[in-house]
């Protein structure tokens, strides 16, 4: 018998939300009941388009908006090769953000819509679920200080946050809303019931394909 897939779990939301820490503490409790997972973040900043845009974040360069959104869409598709090779041998992936956050930022940028921002990435593997970390822009403020990198003003996150709120209308993707105002081990313990049940709905079922 073929073996299982794995399921592609998404992790979305504003900074400051908690989705890395929600990512490791899902992939280390799901490894720990026996089910092999992995995370991945984007942008992986290790490959060469991720340096490019790891030096855009940083401000240490400037590339027109267009460019790096694009960056963005492709540092994604170079992953799904991999990506791919891994559900099939039956892990789970663990994803801190996805397409999603290239449409949230890119589209809060002036002369930019939700419909244009999502193009590039039509077709990437198609999450089984998202799970969007809602948490007001007033409540991530008081979490801690925004850092240095470009986006990290509360202007530009409000801006992020009502376009999240437009795409999770979206009913062609399995979004699923968790209250991210609750403490870390209650929002953990929520996640994982939603990720247990996708991982065993999703095993028998192929891989689809986003926004097509
Ligand atoms: N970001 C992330 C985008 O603007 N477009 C994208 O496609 C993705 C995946 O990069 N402020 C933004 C959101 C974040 C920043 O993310 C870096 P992180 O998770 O802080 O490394």
């Amino acid at each position: 018998m073929a073996c299982k897939r794995g399921a592609l779990i998404v992790m979305e939301g504003v900074d400051k939300a908690g989705k890395t820490t929600q990512c490791k503490k899902l992939v280390e409790a799901l490894q720990q009941s026996g089910r092999p997972a992995e995370m991945i973040r984007f942008p992986d900043r290790t490959t060469t388009i991720g340096q490019l845009i790891s030096a855009y974040l940083e401000k240490k360069s400037d590339l027109e908006d267009h460019t790096v959104h694009l960056l963005f869409s492709a540092n994604r598709w170079e992953l799904v090769p991999l990506m791919k090779k891994k559900l099939e041998q039956g892990t789970t992936l663990v994803v801190d953000r996805y397409a999603f956050s290239g449409v949230a930022f890119t589209s809060a940028k002036p002369g930019f819509c939700l419909d244009w921002c999502m193009k590039p990435d039509v077709g990437l593997p198609k999450p089984d679920i998202v799970m969007f970390l809602r948490l007001s822009p007033a409540e991530a403020a008081l979490r801690s200080q925004f850092g240095e990198e470009r986006y990290e003003t509360s202007v530009f996150q409000s801006a992020v946050q009502q376009n999240f709120e437009q795409l999770i209308k979206d009913p062609s993707v399995n979004w699923q809303a968790i209250d991210a105002s609750q403490s870390v081990e209650d929002v953990h313990e929520n996640i994982t019931t939603h990720s247990l049940n996708t991982i065993n709905t999703s095993q028998n079922l192929q891989l689809g394909e986003l926004w097509k």
